[in-house]
This record gives C-alpha cells, sequence and structure tokens, in this order.
C-alpha cells in the first residue's frame, strides 16, 4: 500500500500534515471536481478515488521531500523544524476553504476579522499554491489581506503580477507576460504574421490570449482568428467541430492555442476527426509536454508541434527525489498523516487503495511536466526556508525561534537570492521568478522520448534562441512554413492595406522623389530638396550639383579666347597710342577709340562672372556690366557714323546745325543719355525682378542647376539691338562714302552676327539651364564682341601695320576730294 488512504479524503481535512515549529499549508489538486446534481452544504467534492489526479499528488510529496530535507539540514534553518498542511484543492469551493483553514490562528482560535493583521498569527506562515490562475486568483485575494506569503508553482496568469492586487503573491513559475513575449518571438523568427489565436476560456487562456493578441498587434503582426473553446467540452462538442471547420476555412498555417491540458486534450481529438491537418501548433507551457495529448490515435498527423515549457529542472533533484519517495515506508508516511482520518469511513479508503496502486513515485511515472512542476514545489518551499532563515537571524548561527508574523516574512521572501540545484533563485517587483522557457517540439519519430528541446527562451533581457537544424518540420522539403496573409513587397514597394488586417495588402511602387523607409511600409517619404531617388527607392541621394566651373573643360575653351580677346584689345589700345596722329586714328574717333576699347574690355571681363558657383555679387554684375558697357560702344559708334554723315553729307547743306551738335557737346550728351537710359533699364529691371543665385530643381531629377535668377537681360539686350540696329542704319547710310570712312560692310556683318547672337540666346532661353546655359551666353558675348573687334577695329589696324601708304594725310585728301568731286558730278 503506497499510498496513504487519508490522502484521498478531501477538503473538510487536511490530507496530510506534520508539525513542526512553523507551518505551511500546501494546496494540490488531487481530484477533479465532480459535477453535482444539487449544491451540497459540505465541500466534498473530492473524494471519488476515480478522479485521482496523480499530477497534484506527485506536487505534494515534493513539498513533503522538500520540508524533510529542510529539517535535515543544519545550515538552513538549524535547529528549526518545518511542519505542514496539505490540501486537496480539487475545486473553487474546496480551495477557498483549505485557505480559510490556513488563516485559524495558531492558538486554535478561529478566523478572525480584525481591523489591522499586524498581530495575527495564522497556522501557516506561508501558502504553497494553488495551481491554476483561477483559483489563485481568490487565494491571493483573500490572503492579500492577512498578507500571508502565497507561492503558486503553477499560476502563470499575467494579472498575478499586479502587487496593487494580489501583494502578498509571489510564484516560482514565470508569468505569462514572459511566455507571451518567447511566443511573439518564435512568430517573429519565423516571419508568421497571419495566425489563429485558440484559447480555453478561463482566466489562463483568455488573459494569455488578450496579452499576445496585443502584443502581435503592436508589431503589425495579424490575428486571422480568435476563438475559446469551453473546459469541459469533449469529443462530441459542437464548439469543437466549428472551430476545426473554421481553421480549416481561414487557411492560417499557425495556430497558437493558449488553453490547460484538459481542455486541449478533446480539441486535438477533433482535430484529428476532422481531419485538420499540415499545420504548425504552438503551444503554451500548460500542454506542451502533456503525454495523454501526445498518445491521441492519428495525431501525428495535425503537422508541427512546437511548445513552450518552463526550463528543463536538473535530473539530480528528481533522482533523489524518486529515491527518498521509494525508501519511505508507507507506515511512516502513515505516521505522518495525522489529521483529519477516519472521517470518510473504509469505502474511501479501499477506494483509495486500489485506485493508488498505480500511484508509485518512480522515475518513469513522473513525466517532464511533472517534474518541473515538483521542482517549481520544491524552489517555492525553499524560498520560504530562506525567507524564515533570514528573519530568525539564522545567519548568525543559532536562530531566534521567536513570533513570525507573515508580513514579515513577506518581505524577507522577496528578497531572497539563492541558488538551488545549480538554477538561481530570486523574484522581480512582480514577485514573478527570474526564469526563462525551453522551446520544444514534438518528434514523432521518437515514442520514448517524444519532446526535443530546439531552444530556448531567456528573460531579462529577453532572448530567443532556436537551433534550426533540430526541428522536423511536417512540410516535405523540411522548410519552416509561412504564414502571411500577403507576401511581402519588393523593395520600395509600400503596402496598401487592403482590410482592417495590417497583414493584407497590395504592393505599390514609391513614385521617383520618395522613398519607402523600412520603419514604416506603408506610405512613402518624400526626399529633401537636394536630393531624388528613381521610382520604387528606398533611399534618396543627394543631387548633383551643376554650375560652370572653373576648372570644368569647357570652362577653358571659353576662358583662353576671351582672354585673348582682352589682350588683343590691349594689344590695340597701343598701336593706336604709337599712332595716334595718324589720320586713320583719327578717323576711327581718335581718343574715342580707346573710350571704344575700354568699354570692349569691360564687356569682355563680364564673362568672368559666368564661371564659379553663382554668387550674388557675380549674377547680379554678369547683365548690366555687359549691357552698359556694350551699350557705351555702341552709342560711341552711333555717334561717330553720325559724325561722319554730318560731316560729308549734312554739313554742307546745314553747316549751322552741325556746329550747333559739336558745340554743345552733342557727342558726349548723346553718349551719356544713351548710357543713363540702358543703366536705368537694367536698374529698373534688377529692381523689378532681380537676378539672385537660385537652385533650379525642375529641369533634370538628380541634378540641381545653379543659376542665376530675373529675366532683365532680355531688356537690357532689346536695347543694345536697337543701337545696333540705329548704329547700322547710319552707317549703311554712309556706304557710298571714301573706303576709309566706309564702315558699312564690316559693321554689317559684325552686326547681323550680333543680332543673330542675341536671337540664339533668347531662342534658346528655356532650352539650356545651368552649365550650358552660362556656356550660351559666354559663346555669345564672345561671337558677339570677336565679331565688332574684327568688324571696326581689325580693318584699321591693318591699315596702319600693312598699308602704311594709306595711312597718310595726303591719300585722304585725295579720297576726300575724289569723293566731293563725284558728289558734285552727279
Ligand atoms: C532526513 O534524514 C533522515 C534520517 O537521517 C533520512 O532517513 C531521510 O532520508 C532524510 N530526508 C531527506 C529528504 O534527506
Ligand atoms: C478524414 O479522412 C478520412 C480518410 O482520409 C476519411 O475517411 C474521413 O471521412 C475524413 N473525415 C472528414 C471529417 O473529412
Ligand atoms: C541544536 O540543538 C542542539 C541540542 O538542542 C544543540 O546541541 C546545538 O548546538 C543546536 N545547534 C544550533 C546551531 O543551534
Ligand atoms: C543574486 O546574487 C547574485 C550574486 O550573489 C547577483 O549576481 C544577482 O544579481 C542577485 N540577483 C538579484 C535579483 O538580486
Ligand atoms: C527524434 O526521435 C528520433 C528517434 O528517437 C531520434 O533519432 C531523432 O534524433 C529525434 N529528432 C531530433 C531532432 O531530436
Ligand atoms: C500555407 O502553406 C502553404 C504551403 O506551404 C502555402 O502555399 C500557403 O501560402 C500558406 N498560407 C499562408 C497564409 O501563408
Ligand atoms: C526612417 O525612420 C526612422 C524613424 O522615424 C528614422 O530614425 C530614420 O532616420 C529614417 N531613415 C531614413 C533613411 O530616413
Ligand atoms: C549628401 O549631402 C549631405 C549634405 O549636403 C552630406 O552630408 C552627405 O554626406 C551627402 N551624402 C552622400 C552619400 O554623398
Ligand atoms: C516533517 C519532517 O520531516 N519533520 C522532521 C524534521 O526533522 C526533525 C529532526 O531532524 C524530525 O524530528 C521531524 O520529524
Amino acid at each position: 500500500m503506497p499510498l496513504p488512504a487519508l490522502l484521498c479524503l478531501c477538503a473538510a481535512a487536511a490530507a496530510s500534515t506534520a508539525r513542526g515549529d512553523y507551518r505551511l499549508a500546501g494546496l494540490f489538486p488531487m481530484h477533479s471536481p465532480q459535477p453535482r446534481d444539487a449544491p451540497q452544504p459540505l465541500v466534498d467534492s473530492c473524494d471519488d478515488p476515480t478522479t485521482f489526479k496523480y499530477h497534484g499528488y506527485a506536487l505534494s510529496q515534493a513539498m513533503r521531500f522538500a520540508v524533510e530535507e529542510i529539517n535535515n539540514s543544519s545550515t538552513l534553518l538549524p535547529n528549526i523544524t518545518l511542519g505542514y498542511d496539505i490540501y486537496d484543492t480539487c475545486s473553487e469551493p474546496a480551495n477557498l476553504h483549505a485557505t480559510l483553514r490556513a488563516l485559524v490562528q495558531k492558538d486554535g482560535r478561529e478566523v478572525e476579522v480584525l481591523s489591522t493583521f499586524r498581530n495575527y498569527e495564522p497556522q501557516a506562515v506561508a501558502v504553497i499554491g494553488p495551481d491554476c490562475s483561477d483559483v489563485a486568483l481568490t487565494t491571493a485575494a483573500v490572503l492579500s489581506v492577512f498578507l500571508v506569503p502565497v507561492i503558486s508553482y503553477e499560476a502563470s496568469s499575467e494579472v498575478l503580477s499586479q502587487k496593487r492586487l494580489y501583494p502578498s503573491f509571489l510564484r516560482t513559475i514565470p508569468s505569462d507576460g514572459q511566455q507571451v513575449k518567447a511566443i511573439f518571438q518564435l512568430m517573429k523568427n519565423f516571419g508568421w504574421n497571419w495566425v489563429a489565436l485558440l484559447g480555453s476560456n478561463n482566466a489562463y487562456g483568455r488573459d494569455g490570449l488578450d496579452a499576445l493578441q496585443r502584443l502581435l498587434n503592436e508589431n503589425n503582426m495579424c490575428v486571422a482568428y480568435r476563438g475559446t473553446f469551453a473546459l469541459n467540452a469533449d469529443a462530441s462538442s459542437q464548439e469543437l467541430h466549428n472551430l476545426a471547420a473554421i481553421l480549416r476555412d481561414i487557411k492560417v498555417n499557425v495556430t497558437v492555442i493558449f488553453a490547460n491540458r484538459q481542455s486541449v486534450h478533446p480539441f486535438f481529438k477533433v482535430m484529428v476527426q476532422r481531419n485538420v491537418t499540415g499545420m504548425v501548433w504552438v503551444g503554451s507551457e500548460d500542454w506542451s509536454l502533456d503525454q495523454t495529448i501526445r498518445q491521441i490515435p492519428g495525431i501525428q498527423n495535425i503537422g508541427t508541434v512546437i511548445g513552450i515549457s518552463v526550463e528543463m529542472t536538473d535530473p539530480a533533484m528528481v533522482e533523489r527525489f524518486v529515491s527518498w519517495k521509494a525508501e519511505k515506508s508507507p507506515v511512516a508516511e502513515q505516521d505522518d498523516s495525522v489529521e483529519g482520518g477516519g472521517e470518510n469511513g473504509g469505502s474511501a479508503q479501499l477506494d483509495c487503495t486500489q485506485r493508488c496502486t498505480a500511484c508509485h513515485l518512480s522515475a518513469s511515472a513522473l513525466d517532464t511536466y511533472d517534474t518541473q512542476a515538483s521542482f517549481n514545489v520544491y524552489s517555492a518551499v525553499y524560498t520560504v526556508a530562506h525567507g524564515l532563515h533570514d528573519l530568525l537571524g539564522c545567519a548568525s548561527g543559532a536562530c531566534s525561534k521567536g513570533t513570525v508574523y507573515p508580513w514579515q516574512l513577506l518581505e524577507k521572501i522577496k528578497q531572497v537570492n539563492f541558488t538551488l540545484y545549480k538554477n538561481p533563485i530570486s523574484f522581480d517587483d512582480g514577485g514573478d521568478i527570474h526564469k526563462g522557457y525551453d522551446i520544444i517540439m514534438w518528434n514523432w519519430s521518437s515514442k520514448s522520448s517524444a519532446f526535443d528541446v530546439i531552444g530556448t527562451f531567456s528573460v531579462n533581457p529577453d532572448r530567443l534562441i532556436i537551433d534550426q537544424d533540430k526541428i522536423l518540420w511536417h512540410t516535405e522539403d523540411n522548410q519552416a512554413p509561412t504564414s502571411q496573409c500577403s507576401k511581402g513587397c519588393q523593395p520600395g514597394e509600400r503596402q496598401v492595406q487592403q482590410n482592417h488586417h495590417r497583414c493584407c495588402f497590395t504592393c505599390m511602387a514609391c513614385p521617383p522623389e520618395t522613398f519607402l523607409n523600412r520603419s514604416d511600409l506603408y506610405s512613402c517619404q518624400s526626399c529633401g530638396a537636394d536630393q531624388w531617388s528613381p521610382v520604387s527607392s528606398e533611399a534618396c541621394f543627394n543631387r548633383t550639383i551643376e554650375f560652370l566651373s572653373w576648372f570644368d573643360p569647357i570652362s577653358w575653351a571659353l576662358l583662353i579666347p576671351t582672354v585673348l580677346l582682352l589682350l588683343l584689345m590691349a594689344g590695340l589700345a597701343v598701336l593706336f597710342a604709337l599712332n595716334f596722329s595718324t589720320p586713320v586714328v583719327k578717323s576711327a574717333g581718335g581718343k574715342m577709340c580707346f573710350f571704344m576699347l575700354g568699354s570692349l574690355a569691360c564687356s569682355c571681363s563680364s564673362i568672368f562672372c559666368y564661371f564659379g558657383e553663382p554668387t550674388l555679387h557675380t549674377c547680379l554684375l554678369r547683365h548690366p556690366l555687359y549691357a552698359i558697357s556694350f551699350s557705351i560702344f555702341l552709342s560711341c559708334m552711333t555717334t561717330r557714323s553720325f559724325q561722319i554723315i554730318c560731316i560729308f553729307k549734312l554739313n554742307a547743306r546745314w553747316p549751322a546745325l552741325y556746329e550747333a551738335w559739336l558745340r554743345r557737346g552733342g557727342p558726349v550728351l548723346f553718349i551719356a543719355a544713351s548710357t543713363a537710359a540702358q543703366t536705368g533699364l537694367c536698374l529698373a529691371v534688377e529692381a523689378a525682378s532681380p537676378s539672385v543665385p537660385r537652385r533650379n530643381y525642375d529641369t533634370w531629377p538628380d541634378r540641381v542647376a545653379l543659376e542665376c535668377g530675373g529675366a532683365g537681360w532680355v531688356s537690357a539686350t532689346a536695347y543694345t539691338v536697337l543701337l545696333s540696329a540705329c548704329c547700322f542704319a547710319l552707317s549703311y547710310a554712309g556706304k557710298d562714302l571714301p573706303a576709309s570712312y566706309n564702315e558699312a560692310k564690316c559693321l554689317t556683318c559684325s552686326l547681323l552676327l550680333h543680332l543673330a547672337c542675341s536671337a540664339a540666346v533668347l531662342c534658346t532661353q528655356g532650352a539650356f539651364r545651368g552649365r550650358a546655359q552660362a556656356t550660351v551666353q559666354v559663346l555669345s558675348s564672345l561671337c558677339t564682341l570677336g565679331a565688332l573687334m574684327a568688324g571696326y577695329f581689325f580693318p584699321k589696324a591693318f591699315v596702319i601695320l600693312l598699308r602704311p601708304h594709306l595711312n597718310t594725310p595726303e591719300h585722304f585728301q585725295m579720297a576726300i576730294q575724289s569723293y566731293t568731286r563725284r558728289l558734285a558730278d552727279s
């Protein structure tokens, strides 16, 4: 008779008791609750031996083992003995009853409701248990009034971490908050973002699913379906068959089941019946190690089962536990159990004996789940012992054995930090043990070791490590299945959500000038002003900055003729100075020649403003400088042509007019007036539309052109064109004058070239931007200036240098005489 008969009796009395200096209460479910036809006043729903639960029984033994070990220890609580009361909490009322019994006062008085429980001394200094979250909520709430430490070994619901509500609750199983994080990391690891969530309809399942759904939603993963199933459903339940149909319809490849083992069993039976196959099932810690589910016939076809389980226990503890249990004689156990015997008569004893022949603790009878939970119980007892050890001042060598109030013990327990079989034991502020998980997988090809550890999840900091090689997927190619509502988009494509699920979307390329920032896959962001991007881009690129740089080869090609032209002007000036008294220079204008050359040089030097990055100065200078000095030159030309016409043609008819023109300083006035007009024009236009440096983004997508704004030069050019036309008209009027005074042919060419250049610049104004625009303008200026030089000054220089005999007063005299003769003849 390996099992003491009293163990099968129910909660009206403690199932098992041992005295000691300080007592612990243990709450373990050793029977399943039985439905009753009518409510009965007595809490006796646990006495049916056919509903015996081996798991709870094994846990109660782990508590006894731990207490005995501590009693035997000479270092932990020396000379102090711990006692225990173990209760069978097979139903919620039984659990509450046991909780209240633990609160009976030490001197035997019943539970009192006092205004303060500071000096309240209950029988139990601490409570180990209860098992599941639903009943733990009650116990934790009741005990929080008395601040009696309650350390659960299996209640994992996240709500219990709220110390505001359950100040005296601690646990040696990680909170579901951690488990949910582990499941989430698992989903993320395999890229599953379209999953179904199912749970049992109790606090464990509902709270777990709530937390998981919240975490998934926050991370843009989607729950295709969420459902719960009843705790007491069986394989014929319509609810489960409906769930099977739904799972087939929604076509997810991954289903998370957050449920307790009792309800998962019928669920998988139905899944097997309804041929739901080829899916990944992710199991919560409560059922993922369950052998009975693993042994449902035909379950191998459901696909891959990956589960979360509390970290594996050191086998050394299990071995010691089992060998302790084996050497424990039944008689000794009978002696341990003193209270509550005999109340239920012989029949229960007989049933228990029959039932519990199979209850003998052995390594093979304990499955992984039992050993893990046993270790949790074992650590819970040790936690209390370490707290007491600290409270009683045992560290000094002798323990005080004084009165212990539960709230004092609670404070000490929260601070414990010790190592048990290589497992560090300490608690966080929520009363949760610092502990990680193993990720396990059901190995269909093995019978004995049905679960393979394929990874671990360590907490604080959270880290998931998966050994991909160990995983055996149900898929043919042994590749991880996908579970996504929509396949990911190509790089640079944004997601356009199709329904209320963020995971279901179509893809749309980001237009040019925008890019997709990977931190927001749903919208394209625009690039900065100095950046560009092609279509479907994930980044912006800097635009190339474009302007006519000094170091550009084209610049050299333009600068060399400019400099040559300037040198030529200087050379001409020198040549004219040396031959200042010759008639050619005189006829060309005398002193005015230098003025003309100077203004041409000014125009020419405006070309330098086109090189380099445009600045405010160069932009403001380039057109006015050119236009004004070029107008000066043209005005001079016009005056000179007019004077020659006067001398030869008008002087004869109206000599007074010419006299007055000369006396009143006509030439100077005209030049000044014309220059002032041009200057005024330039100023007005600059004021209206200032030519300041600006960045042109519109011409090219990938380049930014640095230019000078404003369109003032058009009117300035128009004015010079007008002047040229006058000039041309006057020189044309003198086409029959002596050759030395006759510039008509050369000037016609030059002025026509000027007009052509101006027209070309005007016409191509829109076509060329940036560097090309500057080049065209420089080229046009160069042509115009070169042409005028060639048309006006070169013939004079030619005569001075190569035809000296034509450059004599005699020759000029002759030419004029022959002209007047011809005039008189005609
Ligand atoms: C406690 O000590 C007794 C006697 O020394 C021994 O029989 C028993 O196995 C010990 N218990 C544990 C749990 O070590
Ligand atoms: C499941 O499959 C078996 C054999 O393939 C078939 O006999 C049975 O009718 C199927 N059950 C359902 C519910 O589809
Ligand atoms: C334990 O008690 C025994 C006898 O009562 C005594 O000899 C021993 O010194 C005590 N040990 C400690 C650590 O108090
Ligand atoms: C427990 O103690 C160890 C060393 O003794 C220390 O490293 C660890 O941080 C402590 N843990 C807690 C939670 O205080
Ligand atoms: C699954 O079990 C078989 C048989 O026991 C074993 O050979 C195999 O190594 C196991 N697979 C893994 C990944 O551990
Ligand atoms: C489920 O897996 C199948 C086969 O691997 C695949 O074709 C299908 O797209 C997957 N479904 C989802 C939602 O990812
Ligand atoms: C993308 O967005 C994140 C967060 O808004 C920001 O820190 C990051 O700099 C952005 N990346 C680019 C390339 O703009
Ligand atoms: C783009 O330009 C910014 C500022 O103008 C500069 O800091 C950055 O380094 C440039 N990026 C590249 C890739 O050249
Ligand atoms: C419950 C239990 O094991 N009690 C024992 C504690 O240790 C003392 C002395 O070692 C024993 O006398 C108790 O029976």
